[in-house]
């Protein structure tokens, strides 16, 4: 099998890959379209249905016209865009002290890329960040394909479309959210207030850009990392793709093990997606797992290591404070963030404040050189239904706003990480708290959990709560796939984790009245209520289980225009019950009419 065969590039059924032109600068936004069969009337004619635009994460793997080599990497997008600012250099050789080491290790060589990635950085004295720049009131070509994206044709809607909205939207949190279409300035607007957060490392020039912000669409991140020893990197890369072709919209890569900056340059060479990491667990592989055994110099060199080859997000655990770890001793799960427990023991062997904080200027440094986002780590998020809400887990959160503070100080882009397990009555103060502490830097929350008693499941134990805190304002869900607390998730629990993050995400939009969230429902409920079978399977979220699962029992060509499924079948059918009542009605009303028409005439005749 080659390279290209092992990587899933099958467009959507009945979609096309289209380009939308900017206006300000000459940028094309991929958007899947999906063409629509047309509708029969019951009166024997054909009305059409105007195909629906969606936005696209899977990136350039979905058009048959481009060719991938994934040891060459994608088509690098924003290339021009970045060098043609004049504020980059190109550096002739990896700076960090492990890079170097692994670039002249010879042994690795057939893990070797074939284009050889020269890592950007900064001029002296520049600042390259899209929250410097929208300060500044420009408007970069990222702010304006992400105004384009994120309205995913708005404007093409028609009247009748726009008459579908849904009347009852617009949550409190969701209100500074244009009610009509999205504008590049608004992007540029809402990042320069820290409200919203471009992650696009400028050392990652193949990424579509991307917005977290909870004035626009909920965006959700997947999880992958190559734990089993087995595993090739090619396959770490499809796994990548596999998350994106779902709807990721970025891809954390939580890699361990030995060729770990390896599998990463291959992960974000091909990846149409911003690329977050924690880079203290890299730093911990450096040291041998020893954590007492953890430096500032390490920890740096780890930072720009990875800057250098393009992570768009660190989660940095920074808010650990060592006075704060007591609070955790009652708890029933005590800290569960792995990156939280590694800089807790760290604080404690030591009996020192945790250096991410005490080194977080030199940290926001490195950091804008590149423009690398701040996630700022949950690190005492509880871990149980138990712990939720508890004084650890507010403390900490106080300590992130305050550094998100700090960050904007050095024009660098943050958003805060947040919880973990929470009981749906609970949920709400966390976003208030998040907003009132944190001075509305985007919230990104994993789950949250609403019960611990369905391992096995804790996608969906963990989508009812990540529904309700996107419709608070929540701005990213971080995945959690059925494998979560028993074992490293495998590609079919990506895609699960990914789909049901999909409908957290969406239900979310739906709620918050984002315009345009709801075109995509009222086109396939019309398609399901019509029994446009097709239709129905290709605007789903995941068309091929839609089918699958039709076909299970009715495979026969013939069924897809049947006014029925086995679910019901022909007789019990109620949509098709109600077309019936529908047409009679008409007829009534047509004969209606005709009597009425008939007596006027007559009482003229008559009388
Ligand atoms: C998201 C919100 N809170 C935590 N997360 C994600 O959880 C975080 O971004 C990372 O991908 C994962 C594990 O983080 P810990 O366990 O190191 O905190
Ligand atoms: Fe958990």
């Amino acid at each position: 099998m080659t390279n290209e065969e092992k990587i899933s590039r099958t467009p959507f059924p009945n979609s096309n890959k289209i380009y939308i032109n900017g206006e300000i600068h000459p940028i094309k936004v991929a958007m899947r379209e999906v063409t629509l069969s047309a509708t029969r009337l019951s009166n024997g004619g054909i009305e059409k249905n105007p195909s629906v635009t969606i936005y696209d994460t899977s990136g350039p793997y979905t058009d048959p016209n481009i060719e991938i080599d994934i040891r060459k990497g994608l088509p690098r997008l924003r290339e021009e865009w970045i060098l043609g600012r004049n504020d980059v250099e190109i550096l002739d050789e990896i700076s960090s002290d492990y890079g170097q080491m692994r670039l002249n290790d010879e042994n690795l060589n057939h893990l070797r890329f074939e284009y050889l990635h020269q890592p950007k950085r900064a001029k002296k004295g520049t600042n390259v960040t899209q929250l410097y720049y929208a300060k500044q009131g420009i408007i970069t070509p990222e702010m304006e394909y992400i105004a384009i994206r994120e309205n995913q044709r708005i404007e093409l809607l028609n009247e009748q479309t726009k008459a579908m909205q849904c009347q009852h939207a617009g949550h409190s949190f969701g209100a500074n959210t244009p009610k009509s279409k999205i504008t590049p300035e608004f992007v540029r607007s809402e990042v320069a207030i820290g409200r919203a957060i471009i992650p696009n490392n400028i050392n990652h020039p193949e990424s579509e850009p991307m917005i977290v912000g909870r004035n626009f669409l909920v965006k959700i991140n997947a999880n992958i990392g190559n734990s089993a020893v087995t595993s090739t990197i090619e396959e770490e890369v499809e796994k990548a793709v596999w998350a994106c072709r779902w709807g990721a919209d970025t891809i954390m890569d939580l890699s361990t093990g030995k060729n770990i900056h390896e599998t990463r340059e291959w992960i974000i060479r091909n990846s149409p997606v911003p690329i977050g990491t924690v880079p203290i667990y890299q730093a911990l592989e450096k040291v041998k797992g020893i954590a007492e055994d953890l430096t500032w110099e390490v920890f740096r060199d780890t930072l720009i290591e990875q800057a250098e080859q393009g992570v768009s997000y660190f989660t940095i655990h920074a808010g650990v404070l060592l006075r704060y770890i007591h609070l955790t001793a009652e708890r029933v799960t005590g800290i569960v963030s792995r990156g939280g427990s590694i800089m807790a023991k760290w604080c404690l062997f030591h009996h020192k404040e945790n250096f991410l904080y005490t080194h977080f200027e030199e940290i926001c440094e490195i950091m804008k050189q590149y423009d690398v986002a701040f996630s700022l780590g949950d690190g005492l998020r509880p871990g149980s239904i138990a712990d939720a809400n508890d004084a650890a887990q507010f403390a900490e959160l106080e300590t992130l706003g305050e550094l998100a503070k700090i960050a904007w100080k050095h024009d660098v882009q943050v958003f805060i990480e947040g919880p973990g397990h929470v009981p749906m009555h609970m949920i709400k103060e966390n976003m208030d708290k998040q907003l009132e502490h944190c001075n509305e830097a985007p919230f990104y929350t994993l789950g949250p959990l609403t019960t611990d008693i369905a391992p096995g499941y804790d996608h969906i134990t963990s989508a009812i709560g990540a529904a309700m805190i996107g419709w608070y304002g929540c701005a990213m869900l971080c995945y959690v796939t059925p494998k979560e607390h028993l074992g490293l998730p495998n590609k079919k629990d990506v895609k699960d984790g990914v789909i049901t993050y999909k409908i957290s995400a969406h239900a979310a939009d739906l709620a918050k009245g984002h315009p345009g969230a709801q075109y995509r429902d009222n086109a396939l409920s019309k398609a399901r209520f019509e029994f446009r079978w097709e239709d129905q399977f290709n605007l789903s979220l995941d068309p091929d289980t839609a089918r699958e699962f039709h076909d299970e029992t009715l495979p026969a060509e013939g069924a897809k225009i049947a006014h029925f499924c086995s679910m019901c079948g022909p007789k019990f059918c109620s949509m098709k019950i109600s077309q019936e009542i529908r047409d009679v009605a008409a007829a009534e009303k047509g004969m209606q009419e005709k009597s009425e028409e008939f007596i006027e005439q007559g009482k003229e005749i008559y009388i």
